[in-house]
């Protein structure tokens, strides 16, 4: 019986769904503890394409169960439009597939309308965030003036709860941000009808989890974004409102840290990241557009453009050492091929001259490091049929056991293409 949680290590969008995807096979379980429909983790099974952005990546599997923990925050919409989605494509959802936590808070519709507002506030000071509402709804969460999944089974509850947050809401929305107001009847009866589908979800989803625990069956925790984007250890205020590190496993899903019996983080072969903040192996030239153009790096759920670089070992390190890592599952090795040389951040030059090998608090400073890189050589053979570790060429492979010695873990799987089957498993 095993108890793993699968992380990003570096800004997201490592290929956690495809990773989720192929582990689903050894659990029962597969739950969402943190973060909400921010996320989007592709999946490509048989020829098919999907995005998942609330429903755990292990649906596609037959006698699994997915849960969205109460750490999660839901928006209802959303998860609707995404049941609805996987139904048209013969994919149905019932509540034996999937439970969603009564905890879970609800983003609301002022939580998007005060994402957006405040980030074109900011200007060029504006996080990019996927404007889907995550921060404002975390915010009420901590200020205790959250709605939770729980209140859509209480009609007057719900319409309370609505109309005492648009008090302050609306006052904000208007007279701060000049929009205009949000109507506490109309949220309530769309929130009301949505309630009526899911009912049949909802369910204390800690409870489940254990009576899963105690028959033994083996659970899969599916983190979303990535450490670096942790509002606790990432580049703070460039981050997203959640832990999206293993620690967020016991208070997001109600499972004991000591049940957790590995974690594995997802690291892409090179670094990507979407929105704003510091990004120190960035690059901006041909390379980098190599990377945007062959590795398709567009946001899954805004489309926005992914910035690119080179992997950095100092990022990844620290999430080895974060969340400790005890294996890593490296991604898109298949987008380096053709790269002449490629290059491995093993280190910072501040600048006062010393070398960093963890990442500074300080923004300022991180900002003024220079990355000290590692030159390998590339390699030009097609590796997207290769199943085997010894049959990927010479160069691909010290590129790999660099990447494992600079970041502090063994390789567990290597994928070299978006499809399920693109995948190496090693021993
Ligand atoms: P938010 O919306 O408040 O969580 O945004 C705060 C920061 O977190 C980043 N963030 C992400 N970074 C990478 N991938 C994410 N999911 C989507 C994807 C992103 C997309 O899979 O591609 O489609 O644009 C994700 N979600 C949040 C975000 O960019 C901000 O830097
Ligand atoms: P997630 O948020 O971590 O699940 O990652 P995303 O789904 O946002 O982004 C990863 C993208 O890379 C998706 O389009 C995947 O289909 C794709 N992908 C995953 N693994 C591989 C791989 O090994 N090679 C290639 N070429 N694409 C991959
Ligand atoms: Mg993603």
């Amino acid at each position: 019986m095993a108890c793993v949680v699968i992380v990003g290590s570096q800004w997201g969008d490592e290929g956690k769904g495809k990773i989720v995807d192929l582990l689903t096979e050894q659990a029962r379980g597969i739950v969402r503890f943190q973060g909400g429909n921010n996320a989007g983790h592709t999946l490509v099974v048989d020829g098919e394409k999907f995005i998942l952005h609330l429903i755990p990546s292990g649906i596609l599997h037959e006698n699994k169960t997915c849960y969205i923990g109460n750490g999660v925050v839901v928006d209802p919409a959303v998860l609707l439009e995404e049941l609805d989605n996987l139904a048209k494509r013969g994919i149905q959802v019932g509540p034996d597939k999937l439970r969603l936590s009564e905890r879970a808070h609800l983003i609301m519709p002022y939580h998007m309308a005060l994402d957006m507002a405040r980030e074109a506030a900011k200007g060029g000071q504006a996080i990019g965030t996927t404007g889907r509402g995550i921060g404002p709804c975390y915010e009420d969460k901590a200020a205790r003036s959250g709605i939770r999944v729980i209140d859509l089974t209480d009609p007057d509850t719900l319409k309370a709860k609505i109309e005492a947050a648009l008090v302050e809401k609306n006052f904000l929305l208007e007279k701060h941000y000049g929009q205009e107001p949000i109507d506490a009847q109309t949220v309530t009866d769309q929130y009301l009808a949505m309630a009526e589908r899911l009912k049949p979800y909802i369910t204390d989803v800690a409870l489940e989890l254990d009576q899963l625990w105690q028959k033994g069956e083996s659970l899969l925790f599916e983190g979303a974004q990535g450490v670096h984007l942790d509002i606790d250890h990432g580049t703070y205020p460039f981050v997203t409102s959640s832990n999206p590190s293993p620690g967020a496993v016991s208070t997001g899903a109600g499972v004991g840290s000591n049940k957790l019996t590995g974690v594995l983080g997802v690291v892409k072969a090179y670094t990507t990241r979407v929105g704003g903040g510091p990004f120190p192996t960035e690059l901006e030239d041909e390379d980098g557009r190599y990377m945007q153009k062959v590795g398709a790096e567009f946001g899954a759920t805004t489309g926005r453009p992914r910035r690119t670089g080179w992997l950095d070992s100092v990022v990844v390190s620290q999430a080895v050492r974060l969340c400790g890592m005890t294996g890593l599952c490296l991604t898109k090795l298949d987008v380096l091929t053709g790269l002449k040389t490629i290059k491995i951040c093993v280190g910072y030059q501040a600048p006062d001259g010393s070398v960093l090998k963890s990442m500074p608090a300080s923004l300022d400073l991180l900002g003024e490091c220079k990355p000290i890189y590692e030159e390998m050589e590339g390699w030009e053979e097609d590796i997207t049929n290769v199943r085997k570790y010894e049959d990927l060429p010479q160069a691909c492979r010290n590129y790999l056991e660099k990447v494992s010695q600079t970041c502090g873990a063994p390789l567990s799987v290597v994928s070299v293409g978006p499809a399920r089957d693109a995948t190496i498993i090693l021993d």
